[in-house]
């Protein structure tokens, strides 16, 4: 594997979802693939889980690991090209993308979306600089439209937790004060359409994801009505897509608070289990009785990020 973006880099899913559950029962099962490999996280934005899952799954394989926080002690860079670099930008990524690829073997990015332009967010223009210019296998660790790492460890915990064989998921927008990235429900939704789940998404009007990722899912407006009969929750907020109005990208449209996942909704479902990738805002996007209540998948979700990441670097790693 080259690339780490969409459900369709991993290859064959239920082999994959295997190796995952096989790294559950021992995550050092292969503790010497990685021995003499140098793994490099890029990060152009802040994370705890995808900073210390990755490096964890990194280790469990023997690989030594480089982290770099860009905006904390690296040159700020600049990443459009043509531009006269007379302002705060000391170094132009062209540069420094080969010049990182010199230290590692495998690059892992974290880059989210900018809300400047729906055309350079949704056109990777970050991510793909890196595996343009790099030479090297590249991972998202979320960019700007997708963070597929968090999307295959949600359905490792559905896998895990599933009570039917077909299970309903509800993939909900609920309420948050600041603009956020569509990456999350972008890759939740297009790893639940490559899985065998009932999959419906509920949100707010001008809330309507990418096609190319939802696909033609069940899109049900009515919240309520989402629910009933959920065996899974899934909240994220996300901004607006741009989709039915390109000028709205990225912008707050609703800040409704009768979106927060509480237990009004959870009386409604099939005794569903919640799940969020964090970090999570408490009483905006799920209320504390809900995300304390013994079916809030939130932990074991954020464990699965280590297999999640495990898997993938392993078959990187297969390939080099
Ligand atoms: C980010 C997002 O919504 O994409 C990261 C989530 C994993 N969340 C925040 O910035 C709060
Ligand atoms: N879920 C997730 O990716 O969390 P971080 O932003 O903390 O890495």
């Amino acid at each position: 594997m080259n690339v780490f973006r969409y459900v369709s880099d991993l290859g064959d899913l239920p082999s994959a979802l295997g190796e995952a559950f096989e790294l559950k029962g021992d995550r050092f099962k292969y503790h010497d693939r990685g021995c003499g490999k140098t793994l490099l996280l890029i990060f152009f934005n802040n994370s705890l889980r995808t900073r210390l899952s990755t490096q964890k799954a990194a280790m469990n394989l023997g690989m030594n690991v480089i982290v770099l926080d860009v905006n904390q002690g690296a040159w700020k860079l600049e990443t459009e090209r043509g531009v006269v670099m007379d302002g705060d930008k000391s170094e132009h990524l062209l540069e420094a993308v080969p010049v990182m690829a010199q230290y590692c073997d495998i690059i892992g990015v974290r880059t989210f979306a900018r809300f400047e332009s729906r055309e350079a967010d949704y056109g990777e223009e970050i991510l793909n600089q890196f595996i343009r210019y790099s030479g090297r296998p590249v991972l998202s660790m979320e960019s700007a439209t997708v963070h597929p790492l968090q999307a295959f460890a949600d359905l490792i915990t559905i896998e895990q937790y599933r009570r039917k064989a077909r299970p309903k998921v509800v993939l909900t927008w609920a309420p948050h004060p600041r603009a956020l990235p569509q990456a999350v429900p972008n890759s939740f939704a297009e790893w639940m359409r490559a899985a065998d789940v009932d999959l419906v998404v509920t949100h707010p009007e001008g809330y309507e994801l990418d096609p190319r990722f939802v696909g033609d899912v069940r899109v049900e407006y009515d919240q309520m009505k989402a629910f009933e009969g959920a065996d899974f929750v899934y909240a994220k907020n996300w901004s607006c897509p741009g989709v039915t109005c390109r000028e709205d990208y990225g912008k707050v449209l609703s800040r409704d608070m009768a979106w927060t996942v509480d237990s009004r909704h959870m009386a409604v479902t099939n005794d569903a289990f919640f799940m969020h990738c964090l970090p999570v805002r408490r009483n905006m996007i799920v209320t504390d009785d809900v995300i304390e209540a013994p079916t809030s998948l939130v932990i074991p979700e954020a464990a699965n990020r280590e297999i999640s990441a495990t898997v993938v670097l392993k078959r990187m790693l297969e390939t080099l």
